[in-house]
């Protein structure tokens, strides 16, 4: 080494060190203080505020947002864990990214704790949104919370007011009387899937029937549109499609009318019913009318037992499920029916407990063979069971049916006509020859597309939620509120002192003046169901400020969400909700576009282990934070804190607070930092499974943390940054750089599939892979690079999950932009290509070319790979080579 040499060697020593003196002065990443640091630095920039007049390609992400409880759970981790490395990968890769937040801030249970806690709804409300913003701060998420909003905000009413009154106007609403699930504890009506096992969902008391007049969305018009469509949501999960399918139940059928033997009271001369399969009609063994059938009503004012069955009927709750469950029930009416093919045969009418009366005809002839609840009402009742649908290898003579009904595939028998024809030759056979017979002056039957899928009521009876702005007029009726009266502004000196509405009781909130004629008029008093809160919220985000529900330029122009992630509990009610309302809101004009999520990711839940006490603690649940577990070398136990007494270590169950088995993200926060919960969170399982949370994992998360910490620290100091050219690699330096090009690639299709948990197992490979070369020798300068290349990819890397730690480490490696607004780094594709091998190709003895192939190509691929050369074909001009001599790994020789 020249003195010159030497020194220039010094003083680069000398430069790194100054560079690096804060690295080794905090040998320990201390996160609470870099977090706070780097969020500080965020937002003074405003890095994550988003511009609608951006240029760049869009990209829309959204987690679905919270309700304002009061505190983050881990499931929320979890979620916005994803939601933000979406928006931070997709920000690095050049789009402009919405990544907004908001509220779900209306519902029971702010007027709740006002009737427990003598606190106002609204306060409640502002004060538990105040408190999860925090929290929700210190997860560093790269949010735009220039957007925020909450669906209380009188803000986001008027709009949602203004919506309602366009729908109302373009024929997307309407009132009708109808039986509703009553809520006697809360003093509310349910929707039916807020009726669980016959009680309310939140008070658990019995639900009782009511008629109310309520207001309804016409969301059964788009039944058909509704399903047809979730065929093209390809990047939603296959099981919220089938779950949204099946919600919407198409059935095709037919409506056959059948003769009573004499006219029913009501006058009708024929009784019409809805089948799904008509095939089964020569296994009819009677008629079942829904007890709020005409003719069953009619029946009951002067038949007493009828009509106690029907009331004992009404108390049971409308849901389908409490009808499902109930045992099959029914009282003969004494009417009879003939049967439509075979004159033989008279068929008595039961009122019966199974059947809805809004759905197809509310009337059903029973073929107990082949359905289930037909059969266990037959066999209560005594009624002939006649199979028609024979299984595959059966045999006619003595098949005959037992407890079950038989439901499969099979031939049609005893069936005339029909013996032999498959189910649905069968259906289409009997559906023609009915429809060419006419009783009564019209065909027999008529084919019928009937939906499950009913009107969506939106009256609550509840203070806490969007007045519906509507003002009732004696003169005039039901009245909209002028545009120019908006927002119906909900008062607040309200009073929870007793059950139901607070909003019927108010002194002067109801009285106005009708809009149209002037005299005094009573406002409407129900509110909004929440679902139509969260409906419509994402195209709201887009142009948050509007004067108008959407700005439909910013609406079309960021819309549909491209990826959007939630719970599966909104599988069905939010997602349908939602998609309807997108319709609704193109129909008046508000957006242009049918389906507002394009990309559907449901993440799976966070558990825990529970623990509980013996027998003397009265097995309570104990939470994780006052056990200790010891660990005797594969034996577990756990001990109580504050006793030493022993806990019993239970399943592991998703957290909740009954179970006690919850961990409060906060804390671990705190302890850990934000970076090590969200790394944890998205490490160990695929994101769509749950995810088991322990206190080892945490930690392991925590020295992972650490590990990468001393690595860039070693980098900064043993290594120059890159310069602008990659030099000529080879050997360990090549080795290393093929890693971390592969890493890149491979964790940029993780993370455009959200496969978080395989790229999470990626970097830390590449952690040890860069941990190794660094043991070696640093010398060579093609060394130093691959290593700066390999630090600089892996801060990359683990940017979208773990900000903070990205950013400190990103500057520590001498850059002075922030991480979070760099450029992705581009794969270079030589790198990629697998294990090669390269061989001169000689032609007569004359170097001409060169051949890149896989290492493990067998002496066949490579003599047929150099035949296809370009210059080994010019050079043999149609003829074959005289000889084709390989040199395994070294070179090819062609003789022409
Ligand atoms: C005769 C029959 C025979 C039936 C058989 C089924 C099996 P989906 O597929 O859900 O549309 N049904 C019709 N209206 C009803 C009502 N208002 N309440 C309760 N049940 C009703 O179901 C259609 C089937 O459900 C219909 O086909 C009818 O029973 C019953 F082997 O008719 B089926
Ligand atoms: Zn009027």
């Amino acid at each position: 080494m020249t003195v010159r040499q030497s020194i220039i060697q010094e003083f680069r020593q000398f430069r790194r060190q100054e560079q690096t003196a804060h690295l080794m002065a905090t040998e320990r990443y201390n996160a609470r203080e870099v977090e706070a640091r780097w969020q500080k630095i965020w937002n003074d920039k405003d890095v994550f505020v988003t511009h609608n007049d951006d240029p760049r390609d869009k990209y829309y992400v959204l987690e679905m947002f919270p309700y304002p409880s009061g505190r983050i759970h881990m499931g929320h981790v979890r979620n916005y864990a994803m939601g933000d490395v979406v928006a931070r990968y997709k920000r690095a890769r050049g789009f402009n990214v919405l990544h907004p937040m908001g509220w779900d801030a209306f519902g029971m249970p702010a007027e709740n704790a006002a009737m427990q806690n003598k606190v106002h709804p609204k306060d409640w409300t502002y004060d538990n949104i105040a408190a999860m913003r925090e929290q929700l701060k210190i997860m560093g998420l790269s949010l735009d919370w220039s957007r925020e909003f909450a669906t209380c905000d009188v803000g986001y009413y008027t709009q949602q007011q203004r919506l309602f009154l366009k729908f109302l106007d373009a024929g997307l609403v309407y009132r009708k009387n109808a039986k509703v699930n009553w809520d006697p504890v809360d003093m509310t009506v349910l929707a039916n899937e807020q009726v669980i096992d016959g009680r309310g969902w939140r008070s658990g008391a019995l639900v009782e029937q009511r008629e109310l007049t309520q207001w309804f969305f016409r969301i059964s018009d788009y039944s058909e549109e509704l399903l047809e469509a979730i065929d093209d949501l390809d990047r939603w999960p296959d099981k919220v499609r089938l779950m949204q399918k099946n919600w919407i139940g198409r059935s095709e059928g037919l409506r056959i009318r059948f003769e009573f033997t004499q006219a029913a009271p009501t006058g009708d001369e024929t009784l019409e019913i809805f089948t799904t399969r008509p095939d089964t009609l020569f296994g009819a063994s009677f008629m079942g009318l829904s007890p709020d059938h005409p003719v069953s009503v009619r029946l009951a004012e002067d038949n007493p037992q009828l009509k106690s069955f029907i009331e004992e009927c009404r108390r049971v709750g409308t849901s389908e499920e409490a009808i499902e469950k109930a045992e099959k029930k029914g009282v003969d009416t004494g009417l009879r029916v003939k049967h439509p093919l075979d004159s033989s045969v008279e068929l008595p009418v039961y009122v019966a407990n199974f059947i809805l009366m809004d759905y197809g005809t509310g009337a059903i002839f029973g073929c107990p063979a082949h359905d289930q609840r037909d059969l266990d009402f037959a066999r209560k009742y005594g009624l002939p069971v006649k199979p028609v649908v024979l299984p595959n290898g059966a045999d006619p003579a003595s098949f005959e049916i037992g407890d079950d009904a038989f439901t499969d595939e099979g031939a049609i028998f005893n069936s005339a006509f029909m013996d032999g024809l498959s189910i649905p030759d069968a259906k289409e056979a009997i559906a023609g020859k009915l429809e060419a017979i006419t009783v009564d002056g019209a065909p027999q039957a008529a084919r019928q597309v009937n939906y499950r899928l009913r009107d969506w009521g939106i009256s609550r009876q509840r203070y806490w939620g969007c007045p519906i702005p509507v003002i009732h007029c004696d003169d005039c009726g039901v009245i909209p509120e002028k545009d120019e009266n908006l927002p119906v502004e909900l008062p607040e000196d309200i009073n929870f002192d007793k059950p139901g509405n607070p909003l019927d009781r108010h002194p002067t909130w109801r009285e106005t003046t009708c809009p149209k004629c002037g005299k005094p008029a009573k406002r409407e008093t129900d509110t909004m169901d929440t679902f139509v809160d969260s409906s419509w919220y994402f195209a709201r985000f887009t142009a948050p400020d509007c004067d108008q529900p959407t700005d439909p330029a910013a609406a079309n122009g960021w819309l549909p969400v491209d990826q959007y992630i939630g719970g599966i509990e909104h599988a069905i009610l939010h997602l349908l909700y939602s998609r309807f309302f997108t319709r609704a809101m193109q129909k008046v004009g508000a957006l242009d576009l049918k389906e507002p999520f394009k990309g559907l990711f449901t993440q799976g839940m966070v558990t825990h282990e529970t623990y509980r006490l013996g027998e003397g603690g009265n097995g309570r649940w104990i939470s994780p934070a006052e056990i200790r577990i010891e660990d005797n070398g594969g034996s577990r136990r756990a001990v109580l804190l504050e006793t030493g007494d022993e806990v019993s270590i239970g399943s592991i169950e998703k957290m909740s607070k009954s179970k006690k088995n919850t961990v409060d993200p906060t804390d671990i926060i705190d302890t850990y930092g934000a970076d090590t919960a969200r790394w944890f969170m998205l490490s160990d399982s695929p994101p769509e499974r749950d995810v088991i949370w322990t206190e080892d994992g945490v930690q392991g998360a925590w020295r992972f943390v650490q590990r990468v910490w001393r690595l860039i620290g070693d980098i900064a100091e043993r290594t120059e940054p890159r310069g602008g050219k990659a030099p000529e690699v080879s050997g360990k330096a090549l080795e290393l750089r093929r890693a971390s090009h592969k890493t890149l690639a491979a964790v940029s299709g993780d993370l455009e599939n959200l496969g978080f948990n395989r790229a999470v197992a990626r970097l830390y490979e590449l952690v040890n892979t860069i941990g190794k070369a660094l043991n070696e020798s640093l010398d060579d300068t093609a060394m130093e690079y691959a290593v700066r290349e390999a630090a600089d990819f892996l801060v990359h890397m683990m940017a979208p999950m773990m900000p903070h730690l990205a950013e400190e480490c990103w500057s520590a490696i001498g850059h002075d932009n922030l991480i979070s607004e760099a450029k992705w780094p581009q794969a270079d594709e030589a790198l990629l290509v697998e294990d090669s091998v390269t061989y001169p190709i000689q032609i007569n003895g004359k170097r001409r070319g060169e051949l890149t192939i896989a290492k493990e190509a067998s002496k066949e691929e490579v003599e047929a790979a150099t035949l296809a050369l370009d210059i080994v074909q010019k050079a043999l001009a149609g003829s074959s080579p005289k000889k084709l001599i390989v040199v395994p790994q070294r070179i090819v020789n062609v003789v022409v």
